[in-house]
């Protein structure tokens, strides 16, 4: 059976790419959203996200009428779910979005559709699924209850695109297919196969699952590595990019590299959903996520340490002293500052300096809330001649390219190893 109306049910940093390279191969694609904005912008046209290369992918689905948006779901034959999978306050996985995703497609399921989860999501998220479709859908046979031959197929595909090159990674890399069941596999890989240039690799649902979850969760520990090097290098007196560079000469060892901890969407929040299930197992990935949560505070005693030798040598008083962070972002050359170290360490030395306080950050038009009336964005150059302390917390390019001999402070932190 071919696929002939597709639906994307969240039109997020995932949801929308993919509808939109749907629809740019000639199918009818039709995106669900429940923030009416979202789904008002996306039918002129436009994108209410930041992604390269995304907007005329979009602009052209839509006006070609391949791609529509709507807030309730209708009948297609292939429902992909990609709503937020978030954490709660004590780290334990919110699946409301996915609950509310399920049994808002349940009442136009038919035979033969294939529903495919794509949000971030614990082992045994798929099967949990199933059951709230199958309860709400009596009349349908699931592959929980008919394995070869169910009415509906169902499957686990994690996305694994880098934010800035979601367009290219979403057709290129390879695609993990974690059907339900052998038959549900089959029908997914038949949907990917659409666009994906990369392999669909097919398995089960819950090693899908886990799959998405260690990659995140390894990125994370690798870091956490990292930076707990950069701890006890400052402590020995030793250059941590100079260790890094030198310790990767080793045919067999690849150090990432430290900062000023670990922001996103993803790489903060994955690692929780493994400890969370196995809190007396998970004992590696708990620490790699307290290491990179601890890091911010240990910038900022960076901050005040620097600050203490900056006033006995100068003679100056804390409130007559500028501090200048360099860059917002959760990592360089973009603009995304949501879930970013760099804005947790630039508001705890906000909230914690009694000076003028101030912030380079070349990819924004203005500072954030969470930082108005704390500091002033101030341009490159101002604060390379006037700020007494300088904070880098994100290497962008742009920050790259100054000549570090150039500048004239003593007082730098440097969580991102741009000056050394
Ligand atoms: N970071 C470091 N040091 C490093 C590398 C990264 O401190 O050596 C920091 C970054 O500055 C940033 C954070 O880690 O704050 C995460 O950045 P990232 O570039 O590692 O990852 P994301 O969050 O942009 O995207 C990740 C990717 N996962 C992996 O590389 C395993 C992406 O492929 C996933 O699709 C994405 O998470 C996701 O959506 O899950």
């Amino acid at each position: 059976m071919s696929f002939n109306i597709l639906s994307v049910i969240g039109l997020g940093y995932i949801g929308l790419p993919t509808a939109a390279i749907f629809a740019s191969r000639g199918k009818q694609v039709i995106g669900v959203d429940v923030n009416p904005q979202a789904v008002a912008t996306i039918n002129r046209g436009e994108i209410h996200i930041v992604e390269p290369d995304l907007d005329h992918v979009v602009q052209t689905a839509v006006q070609q009428g391949n791609f529509s948006a709507r807030t309730t779901p209708v009948a297609a034959d292939a429902f992909l779910i990609a709503v937020p999978t978030p954490f709660m306050g004590d780290h334990q996985p919110d699946l409301s979005y996915v609950k509310a995703a399920a049994l808002s497609i349940a009442p136009v399921l038919k035979k033969g559709d294939l529903v495919i989860l794509e949000s971030t999501s614990p082992v045994g998220t798929t099967e949990q699924m199933a059951d709230w479709l199958a309860d709400a859908r009596p009349d349908l046979r699931f592959p929980q209850h008919e394995a070869e031959q169910p009415d509906i197929f169902i499957a686990y595909c994690p996305e694994r695109v880098l934010p800035g090159h979601i367009m290219a990674e979403l057709i290129k890399n390879d695609r993990v297919i974690g059907g339900m069941t052998p038959a549900c596999s089959a029908r997914a890989s038949e949907l990917y196969r659409i666009f994906l240039e990369g392999a669909c690799v097919e398995t089960n649902a819950r090693t899908a699952e886990m799959c998405k979850l260690t990659e995140n969760s390894f990125r994370d520990v690798n870091i956490a590595f990292a930076n707990e090097l950069s701890l006890i290098c400052a402590e020995q007196q030793i250059n941590v990019w100079e260790l890094i560079r030198l310790a990767n000469r080793h045919p067999r060892v690849n150090i990432l590299q430290p900062g000023p901890g670990v922001g996103g969407h993803c790489i903060a929040v994955d690692p929780w959903f493994i400890v969370a299930q196995n809190p007396q197992q998970a004992r590696l990935i708990r620490t790699a996520r307290e290491v990179n949560d601890a890091k911010p505070h240990w910038v900022l005693d960076q901050v005040k340490r620097t600050l203490a030798d900056c006033l006995i040598a100068s003679g100056k008083r804390a409130s007559d002293i500028t501090i200048a962070c360099f860059g917002l972002a959760f990592k360089p050359n973009i603009d995304d500052l949501r879930e970013s170290p760099a804005m947790e360490v630039a508001q705890l030395i906000a909230r914690w300096h009694s000076g003028t306080n101030w912030v380079v950050e070349p990819h924004v038009k203005s500072l954030p809330q969470k930082l108005t009336g704390l500091a002033t964005l101030v341009s490159l150059e101002q604060a390379l001649a006037e700020a007494d302390v300088l904070v880098m917390l994100v290497d962008h390019q742009v920050f790259r390219d100054i000549d570090s001999t150039a500048i004239a402070q003593p007082w730098r932190v440097d969580t991102r190893g741009v000056w050394q």
